[in-house]
């Protein structure tokens, strides 16, 4: 299929911590890479959204090009989907200036994360804004994201729809919140926590980790009182192995808890390892291959940005000129007076 028929899929990954966690996949690269054939999918790397933290500059610039290789090896397709990183596409920052505009003080103020937070940069405050931005500039018809994101997304829409009011009509306002929550993977340390790149430490699987590292954090998860490889409300440790494992086999839970009948925690942690040193081992290969050629990575990301940016100085160009931002003038041919 054209992709000009197919739904215009968007969606991002902050280049933070020092490679994707387990998480990542689960809740997000892995349905993206799914969906590559059916949509018309634009991937980025969210290198302004990372600038909140104010990591280390270079640092930062390293971990960008490391996560487009990750989204690569993890099975993005540059042929069939648009990889870019977000501050190549001058677009983000331009049109967040133009919703901030329209937003209410009061209703930032609302958005949970920063109060949450309780407080921090005005970049914190308005992300908000910069991810109704991305969404907006290349007309998505959907946006994958979790139940947490949620409030974003309604706000996306309140701006779409407060500035085709405003200045007539001129952005796509996305679908609502499709209320699809996928497995959310809790740390192996505190299994009351998700699973998070900025925390890191023992209870975070990296996608990059090498078999014995990865080995080692399945084999001291934290896991509950009572011998049973069930899941259940109480044993939120034994649930988090039990999600990872069905997620890494394609085996559902119940069939899990058949299999691990009459055997013990012990068994489980085992083929959790087991499950995810395969699954990550081909990965790992593919990534170092990826970063061992930074003149393909270079390309891939070139021509990434010269699609994104076509589709979203579209929407760009229609917002100034709605807005009333006066069209600069031709430059004077030289020699002219
Ligand atoms: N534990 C998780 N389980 C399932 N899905 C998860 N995601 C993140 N953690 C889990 C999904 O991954 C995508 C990445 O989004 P992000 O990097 O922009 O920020 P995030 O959601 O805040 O992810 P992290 O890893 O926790 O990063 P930091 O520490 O930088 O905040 C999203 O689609 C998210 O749902």
């Amino acid at each position: 299929m054209p992709a000009a028929s197919r739904p215009r899929v968007l969606s991002g990954i902050r280049p933070t911590g020092s490679s994707f966690q387990l998480g990542n996949w689960v809740g997000a690269v892995r349905h993206w890479a799914a969906m590559q054939d059916e949509a018309d999918c634009f991937y980025f790397v969210a290198d302004l959204h990372a600038l909140i933290d104010t990591p280390d500059p270079a640092q930062l610039r390293r971990r960008t090009r490391e996560a487009v290789a990750e989204l690569l090896a993890l099975g993005l397709d540059p042929a069939r989907s648009t990889v870019f990183v977000q501050s190549h596409v001058r677009q983000h920052a331009e049109l967040a200036w133009a919703l901030g505009c329209l937003t209410g003080f009061g209703e930032a103020s609302r958005m949970t994360q920063f109060k949450e937070k309780g407080g921090g940069s005005v970049g914190l405050f308005t992300y908000p804004v910069l991810q109704a931005a991305d969404i907006l500039l290349y007309a998505a018809d959907a946006v994958p994201i979790g139940e947490d994101q949620r409030q974003h997304l309604e706000l996306t829409r309140d701006l779409a729809q407060r500035f085709n009011a405003r200045y007539g009509d001129t952005l796509v306002v996305p679908a609502a919140y499709q209320g699809r929550e996928g497995e959310r993977i809790k740390d192996l340390q505190d299994p009351a926590r998700k699973m998070s790149k900025s925390i890191g430490g023992a209870g975070t699987v990296w996608v990059l980790d090498d078999p014995k590292a990865l080995t080692k954090k399945v084999r001291s998860a934290v896991t509950d009182t009572g011998r049973e490889v069930v899941a259940s409300p109480d044993k939120p440790g034994v649930t988090n192995l039990l999600t990872i494992l069905s997620v890494a086999t394609g085996r559902d839970v119940p069939a899990l808890q058949d299999d691990f009948a009459g055997k013990g925690y012990g068994d489980l942690k085992a083929a959790v390892a087991d499950a995810l040193v395969a699954l990550f081992a081909p990965v790992r290969e593919r990534y170092d291959a990826l970063v061992a050629d930074p003149g393909h990575l270079d390309a891939v990301l070139a021509e990434g940005a010269e699609r994104a940016r076509e589709v979203a100085e579209r929407t760009m160009a229609a917002v100034r000129e709605r807005a009333g931002l006066l069209a600069p003038a031709p430059a004077h041919p030289t020699g002219a007076a």
